[in-house]
């Protein structure tokens, strides 16, 4: 058994030793096992790394924070949760509001005396932050856009309903951040030992797992990137069921032939009120069968790959007790945002937002938190969190419309009407400095890169034009960018595989086109291929495909060929010096 098994058994719960860490008040960190546990309550360790070496040159411990991750199901949020979020950022974090690839919120940098006050605030405002991360059912996405508004309510419905029902029961949550002193005094459950994780057990799952819903046409919570996920099968304004996707996950290691991304398979159609039981019945087969020897191999997408799509639907049915019918047809159009306002059949108002990488926070020129936090104070609809890390600001009565805009025209927010649309369409995910994962910077530099590539784009003559561009530190995979038709990983500091290919309405894995390329080379390598794709397209052709047609990539046609059929290309040379 890996590590984490042992420590998820000792656990008791997933209680640990965190009382005695938090008591510790000699070091801002807590005790290395109980590092693995925080992440089931929503919070991660980390340490500024701009400031490791210095830290460790002066012999300090590294500057230790928390990263708290707050469970949004369907990225819907209350205007009261969206001014405490808010509040808790400046009060208790650094500053900044990240809205993240998977609709929820996270606040950086939040010290160990300030753990419990803040989650004890996330817990007043109706969030919470239990199984935000760990090897348990995360954060439940859902379609956020009111395009489709006369069945999001269903859709919100089932994404709630599937995390309420796999949220782990374990009280320790409650013991640990939201009673006085050490938690013994006000313990919910009297034994421990009573205890019982119906679903889980006391191992929970091998791995972290992830759900979503999708309502087509669009394909914005990328539906094929996740573990479990519901494809909406709308007739006449209703759903009448979902088709099942199993087996999807895009992290992986670099030169780890056995770890790779991998698209979800389409496995059957199950009715509005079975969707819960499924998703309990793929929970029970993974809980089973996953992994639990070797982490790098104990998501979801190895259990359906190692044993196949049709073993793995029995299993489902047989703990469910009867069969499911066969998936019915469905149609993604586009894995993006749709922007600025949408008129819903209620006739409320939506706006779309650009949030460039999720990243919140207050400049002199661009005080964007104070602009959203005017809006919540007039606003009486809700915030919606999309999986492209924008924001919607949902449900404005038309007698608010024109106030609301008057507001984003004061604090300069806006759907990214003035930027090309390859930065609508651009998405990175954390890294540095908080990641301690990450290999290169992507939140911090793809804004520049895209800058750089807007010249190109305008060149060419494709600013309206759609290209899905996303960039990660590391090949986890956070900004999901293997469904990147141009995609970057960071392999070492300012280094980046370079990926082309994936489909634009994020049905296909993207393919390496370039190894450890540059920061500084990249524009010049995208250049003519840009060119090309402007200059030979054919009719409403999209980027990805014709980097393929084009013979600059082979296409990826399952998650088991992402590693082969690379067309190997020498280096760059480096460009001459000025
Ligand atoms: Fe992630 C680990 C950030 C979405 C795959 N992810 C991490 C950690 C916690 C690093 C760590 O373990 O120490 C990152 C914290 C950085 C920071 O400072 O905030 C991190 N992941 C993020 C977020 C915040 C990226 C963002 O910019 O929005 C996303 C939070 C989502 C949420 O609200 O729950 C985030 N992570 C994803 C996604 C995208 C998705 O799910 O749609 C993926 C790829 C899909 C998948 O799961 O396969 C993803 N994160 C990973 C992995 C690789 C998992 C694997 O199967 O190999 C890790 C590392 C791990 O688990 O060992 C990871
Ligand atoms: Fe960190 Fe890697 Fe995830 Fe980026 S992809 S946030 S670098 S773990």
């Amino acid at each position: 058994m890996s590590a984490n098994e042992g420590i998820k058994t000792k656990s008791n719960y997933l209680r640990g030793t965190l009382l005695e860490s938090l008591a510790n008040g000699l070091t801002g960190s807590v005790s290395k096992d109980d590092t693995q546990l925080t992440k089931f309550h929503g919070i991660y360790q980390q340490d500024d790394r701009d400031i490791r070496a210095e830290r460790r040159k002066k012999k300090l411990e590294p500057a230790y924070s928390f990263m708290i991750r707050v469970r949004v199901p369907g990225g819907v949020s209350t205007v009261e949760q969206w001014l405490e979020m808010d509040r808790i950022a400046r009060e208790h974090a650094n500053g900044t509001l990240k809205l993240t690839t998977r609709q929820a919120f996270q606040f950086h940098g939040v010290i160990k005396s300030n753990l419990k006050t803040t989650i004890r605030e996330i817990n007043d405002s109706l969030l919470d932050t239990i199984a935000a991360c760990g090897d348990v059912n995360r954060n439940v996405m859902c379609n956020p856009n009111p395009d489709q508004s006369r069945v999001h309510g269903a859709a919100q419905k089932l994404a709630q309903d599937i995390s309420d029902h796999l949220t782990p029961r374990t009280s320790a949550y409650h013991e640990i951040w939201l009673t006085d002193g050490d938690g013994e005094k006000h313990k919910v459950t009297k034994d421990p030992e009573e205890e019982v994780e119906p679903i889980y057990g006391k191992t929970y799952l091998p791995r972290k797992f992830k759900t979503v819903v999708a309502v087509p046409p669009s394909n914005d919570v990328d539906i094929f990137a996740h573990c479990l996920g519901y494809i909406a099968i709308v007739e006449n304004d209703e759903i009448v069921g979902y088709n099942v996707t199993v087996g999807g996950g895009m992290g992986m290691t670099h030169g780890d032939k056995k770890t790779f991304p991998r698209l979800a398979d389409v496995m059957a159609f199950c009715t509005p009120e079975q969707a819960v039981e499924v998703a309990e019945a793929v929970v029970r087969v993974q809980k089973e069968y996953g992994n639990r020897k070797e982490r790098k191999n104990a998501r979801l997408k190895y259990t359906v790959e190692n044993f196949g799509l049709k073993w793995f639907r029995n299993a489902v049915e047989e703990r469910l007790g009867y069969k499911l019918e066969d998936p019915r047809p469905y149609h993604f159009e586009h894995n993006g945002d749709r922007y600025g306002w949408t008129q819903d059949h209620h006739g409320l108002w939506h706006y779309t937002l650009f949030i460039e990488n999720g990243r919140l926070f207050d400049t002199a020129e661009n005080p964007a938190l104070t602009g959203l936090r005017e809006i919540a104070k007039t606003h009486n609809g809700d915030f919606r969190l999309t999986a492209n890390q924008n924001l919607i600001i949902s449900r404005i009565e038309e007698s608010n419309k024109e106030a609301i805009q008057a507001l984003l025209d004061q604090y300069g927010l806006d759907g990214g009407q003035n930027r090309t649309a390859l930065r609508r369409n651009s998405m990175a995910c954390v890294a540095l400095p908080t990641c301690g994962l990450s290999l290169a910077e992507s939140e911090r530099y793809l804004p520049k890169l895209v800058t750089g590539l807007d010249d190109v784009i305008e060149e060419a003559g494709l600013r309206e034009d759609e290209i899905v561009i996303r960039m990660t530190g590391c090949p986890n995979g956070c900004g999901r960018p293997y469904l990147g038709e141009i995609g970057f990983v960071g392999t070492n500091a300012n280094t980046y595989n370079l990926y082309l290919g994936a489909g634009f309405a994020g049905e296909r894995l993207n393919k390496l086109y370039r190894r450890d390329v540059k920061d500084r080379e990249i524009v010049s390598i995208l250049r003519p291929i840009i060119h090309d794709y402007a200059q030979n397209r054919e009719e409403g052709e999209r980027f990805g495909d014709f980097t393929i047609r084009a013979g600059y990539v082979h296409a990826t046609t399952a998650g088991n060929n992402f590693h082969d059929n690379i067309i190997e290309r020498e280096p760059e040379p480096e460009p001459a010096l000025a």
